[in-house]
């Protein structure tokens, strides 16, 4: 098992080989115009292409890339661990048998480097073709409850947060305690605590404990008020926010109309003050959206 490169790469298209054909009879002048224009349309034809590749590839893994009994992004929790293949049940509740083969490249996240090991229980993210593994994190076993910070926690400095997080009083942060505390989630968790944990020892030490905050919402969203937020985001200063308003406090367009539906309470097509407070909130603490729903 080891490193493999990124395999998806577009063909360029070739240069038009049919002009010879009309050439004799043409002028240079026609020629060249129609070289203009064949380039010109080539152009147009493969930047469309791509617009395509690109845009499908974002509806895919925005919607299906890790849903469904075929997805090519399984996130899951391993049910059997043997030598050459897993079973893994999919947080969809699929029952998915996975392949290890010579070019899987396997990253544990969150092991001490002497524990390193796959096991029934752990949870895993890999992606595969035709359930053969190409790349698969694995993570030590850890509760699928979703976790919100306390309000308190929202004021504290890293330092503080650490030894908040630190349940075992370790000096570091593992990632268990990780998703018991911070943050929790079986698709982004492994790849935000692979990126901070820079040394790969297998913990967050305070140095690294940063990297991942940068990734938590709860994190993000509590550095500034709501009011702060609603007045970066204004951008054409009209008192309210329009959905691109609200990519910009967001920062992203991922589940765009989503979120603005769940924002805008009253269905004005806008968000005043009062609805993006709320949101926000809500962001901040999951358990309050639902509670205001039912
Ligand atoms: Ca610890
Ligand atoms: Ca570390
Ligand atoms: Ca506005």
């Amino acid at each position: 098992m080891k490193s493999n490169g990124n395999p998806t790469r577009q063909r360029g298209t070739e240069p038009s080989q049919h002009k010879s054909v009309l050439a004799h009879a043409l002028s240079y002048q026609e020629i060249s115009k129609m070289k203009q224009m064949t380039n010109t349309f080539q152009t147009i034809f493969s930047s469309t292409l791509i617009c395509l590749i690109c845009l499908n590839t974002q509806t895919l893994s925005a919607q299906n890339k890790s849903k469904g009994p075929k997805s090519p992004l399984v996130i899951g929790i391993i049910k059997e661990a043997h030598d050459d293949h897993i079973v893994v049940i999919t947080r969809d509740k699929y029952k998915r048998t996975l392949t290890f083969a010579e070019k899987s490249t396997v990253t544990y996240v969150g092991f001490d480097k002497k524990k390193r090991e796959i096991k029934a229980r752990f949870a895993i993210r890999a992606e595969v073709d035709n359930e053969v593994i190409q790349l698969i994190l694995v993570t030590p076993p850890v509760s699928e409850d979703k976790i919100e910070p306390t309000p308190e926690m929202l004021k504290m400095t890293p330092a503080d947060l650490l030894k908040t997080a630190d349940l075992d009083q370790s000096g570091a942060v593992s990632y268990l305690e990780m998703s018991k505390t911070l943050f929790s989630s079986l698709k982004h968790g492994p790849v935000a605590f692979q990126k901070a944990d820079e040394d790969r020892s297998g913990s967050l030490s305070l140095q690294e404990l940063p990297l991942l905050l940068a990734k938590v919402k709860w994190w993000n969203m509590s550095r500034k008020t709501p009011e702060e937020w609603f007045k970066s985001s204004d951008r054409d200063q009209n008192g309210v926010l329009s959905q691109k308003e609200l990519a910009v406090l967001l920062g992203s367009e991922a589940h765009l109309g989503v979120f603005f539906k769940r924002a805008d309470k009253n269905t004005s097509g806008d968000l005043d003050v009062k609805e993006v407070s709320l949101f926000i909130n809500e962001l901040i603490f999951p358990s309050r959206r639902k509670l205001g729903r039912e």
